[in-house]
């Protein structure tokens, strides 16, 4: 079997962001249960470069458009990887393979007789690149709010109003084409409404793919960009086709349910080729305000990985929000749900399996023996999760499916405390114990598969951990648990580090503040009397002699502890090979923890004139690091040269 699912295709006048990561997460779990499945997979996502849109914020950087594609699209491709995204193909659409595909579509709708020259005059929303009728504008803006333009332009009309009746048949024959339901409600009200022919191409820009025999037009972006989906698909590829579900935000549904479609059947396209479903999924706010640009809040994915993973921001990410529904993304709520569900939940479950068979079982697998109803029990929650698991990533809930994993953890912690192994071991029933615990690892195995679509990096540790080979997806094998996981007994299990480490209170604040974004300059009071920068540009060349005289040493922290009533600062032991370490103070106290920093080997000025903060609180040196107060980053020496090494 075949299972195609795609993104959107994401514009490349921002960067990635939340918003695009949640919708690239999302299809990245589907992808990675379905190869889990043993079917044939195809995961695709890409950039949609061209547009006035993007020709505007090029230019506004003053770049050749290509240029600027280039340079964005890089930031994409490099990003996914990052949030361990397992897609199969990223296309660009200014790859020629693209381009050559999107002019073919335009042939075959051309050539059957749906595209037709004419004029267009009306509105035209360059954010939203889409054209809008009078009547749709909400005081003079486009529907989402933003400003519009009149344009009058000679332009390609493609029929779109030929499409009304067959586009509803189609949904009458096809229920579940677009999910959630009311989604579907709010197309098919559209389509009800009557179509009008639609502008599929422009004159006034240059920026996108020629139409075919009238070089003055180029392509409508929406119809260039909605043929990725076809034009990715090389030749060997095709049996992927139809797409399995297109997975979209709310806002841009009419393109894909609508326009979509009927440019396919314009294109010759039969019912049962067009792609099976469009699955619509919510809004995301951020600390429950709406993310952008102006807002200073557009969250960066790779930072809060940085910060506390890529599998808990995923979790996150697909949990907390109910998919098809509009959600908040709360910092808050991502630490407190760290700690309990991946830290208590599931993180405990594992480390009690380990240590409980690292002290009864001398860190071996045990041999499960015949069990009773404590057992019969969790093995039929195990059957259970993965049954509801199933059901949920089929019905694209993957909330529901996390939903009912974790329950499947909180079952075991249960079971653990009712069967008391440790009881039994005090009893001498060593082979009671062994039960207990060789159905404890089962769960933790069976978990380790149900959970590896949301978090690949920590499933991938808890198998390593219990001593099992890494999960390998082939095509034709299914992993999924039918049944809970046995095991030959004898291998030796292998604790290591917790898979969520408890995020403590002092780090949960510097975490909120490193990670909650700030106010756009105008909207916070003036900071009270700034340090100096500590970033100046050098306005003057200096000699190397000049430099010299820079005493810079390798060091190495002690200790490091917070200064009382001094927010930023932190008062460091540092060794600097001298007979005692060096009291240093540092404004680090709003980007690192003390316990961050101890053990670090960091670059310190070590013959700065000593300065005091206070009375008594005299620094002797300056460690050197570089961003902004909140958020630095500390130069710093690879294992090799000594406490004391000069640095040159
Ligand atoms: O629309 N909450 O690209 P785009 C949830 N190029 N999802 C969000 C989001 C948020 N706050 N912000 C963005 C385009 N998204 C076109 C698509 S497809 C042929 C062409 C996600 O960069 C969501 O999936 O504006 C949304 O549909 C998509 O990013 C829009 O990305």
């Amino acid at each position: 079997m075949a299972f195609y699912v795609t993104t959107p295709i994401y514009y490349i006048n921002a960067r990635p962001h939340v918003g695009s990561a949640y919708t690239t997460i999302a299809c990245d779990a589907l992808a990675r249960y379905h190869r889990l499945r043993g079917e044939r997979v195809r995961f695709l996502t890409g950039t949609d470069e061209h547009g006035q849109k993007i020709e505007r914020a090029a230019a506004e950087r003053g770049v050749a458009p290509q240029v600027f594609a280039d340079e964005v699209a890089r930031s994409f491709v490099e990003a996914w990887p990052q949030l361990s995204i397992s897609n199969d193909d990223f296309v660009r659409t200014t790859e020629p393979r693209h381009t050559a595909g999107v002019q073919e579509l335009w042939r075959r709708v051309r050539d059957n007789g749906h595209i037709t020259l004419g004029e267009y005059e009306g509105w035209y929303c360059v954010a939203d690149e889409a054209f809008y009728t009078e009547k749709e504008l909400v005081d003079g803006k486009s529907p989402t709010g933003r400003a519009v333009e009149r344009v009058r332009e000679p332009s390609y009309f493609f029929a779109l109003s030929r499409f009304q009746e067959r586009l509803l048949a189609f949904y009458e024959a096809h229920p579940g084409f677009v999910a959630p339901e009311h989604r579907f409600n709010e197309v098919k009200a559209f389509v009800r409404g009557g179509l009008q022919d639609l502008s599929v191409s422009r004159t006034t820009f240059t920026w996108g793919v020629k139409v075919p025999d009238d070089e003055r037009h180029v392509v409508y972006v929406w119809f260039d960009a909605l043929a990725n989906y076809l034009t990715s698909l090389g030749p060997g590829e095709r049996e992927f086709w139809p797409p399995s579900v297109h997975v979209i935000g709310k806002e841009i549904s009419r393109f894909h349910a609508v326009y979509w479609p009927a440019f396919l059947m314009a294109a010759g396209y039969s019912d049962d080729e067009l792609p099976r479903q469009i699955y619509v999924h919510g809004w995301l706010t951020v600390d429950g305000e709406k993310m952008s640009k102006s807002a200073g809040n557009v969250l960066d994915p790779l930072k809060i990985a940085a910060e506390v993973s890529a599998d808990a921001l995923r979790y996150y990410l697909l949990r907390a929000v109910s998919f098809g529904q509009d959600g908040d993304f709360s910092h808050e709520d991502l630490l407190t749900r760290i700690n309990t569900e991946l830290g208590n939940d599931l993180g405990n479950l594992l480390n009690r399996t380990l240590g409980l068979c690292a002290k009864n079982t001398g860190g071996l697998v045990p041999s499960r023996g015949e069990g009773g109803d404590l057992e019969r029990a969790l093995d039929a929650a195990l059957v259970k999760a993965a049954r509801d698991a199933e059901a949920a990533l089929g019905r694209i809930e993957p909330h529901r499916a996390l939903d009912a994993i974790f329950e499947l953890c909180r079952e075991a912690n249960r079971y653990v405390d009712k069967a008391a192994p440790w009881a039994e071991a005090k009893r001498g029933d060593a082979a009671r114990v062994g039960t207990i615990l060789a159905t404890l690892l089962s769960v933790c195995e069976a978990l380790s598969v149900l959970l590896s679509p949301f978090l690949p990096e920590k499933s991938a540790e808890m198998r390593r951990q219990l001593a099992l080979a890494p999960l390998a997806p082939r095509e034709g094998e299914d992993h999924w648990p039918a049944a809970p996981p046995v095991r030959a007994p004898g291998a030796t299990l292998s604790p290591g580090q917790p898979l969520f480490p408890r995020i403590d209170d002092d780090q949960r604040r510097l975490l909120l503040e490193r990670l909650t974004p700030r106010r756009p300059a105008a909207e916070v009071a003036a900071p009270p009397a700034a340090p100096a920068p500590t970033t100046e540009t050098n306005k003057q060349d200096i000699s190397i002699d000049d430099f010299g005289k820079l005493d810079l040493r390798v060091g190495v922290v002690v200790s490091a502890a917070r200064v009382p009533k001094k927010d930023k600062l932190l008062d460091l032991r540092v060794d600097l090979g001298e007979p005692e370490p060096r009291r240093i103070v540092a404004g680090l106290a709003l980007s690192f923890t003390p316990e961050a920093l101890v053990g670090r080997r960091v670059v310190v000025v070590a013959n700065l004139a000593p300065r005091e903060f206070s009375k008594g609180l005299v620094s002797h040196g300056m460690l050197l690091a570089a961003g902004p107060s909140e958020d630095l980053r500390l130069v710093a020496v690879p294992d090799g040269p000594a406490p004391g090494t000069r640095v040159k």
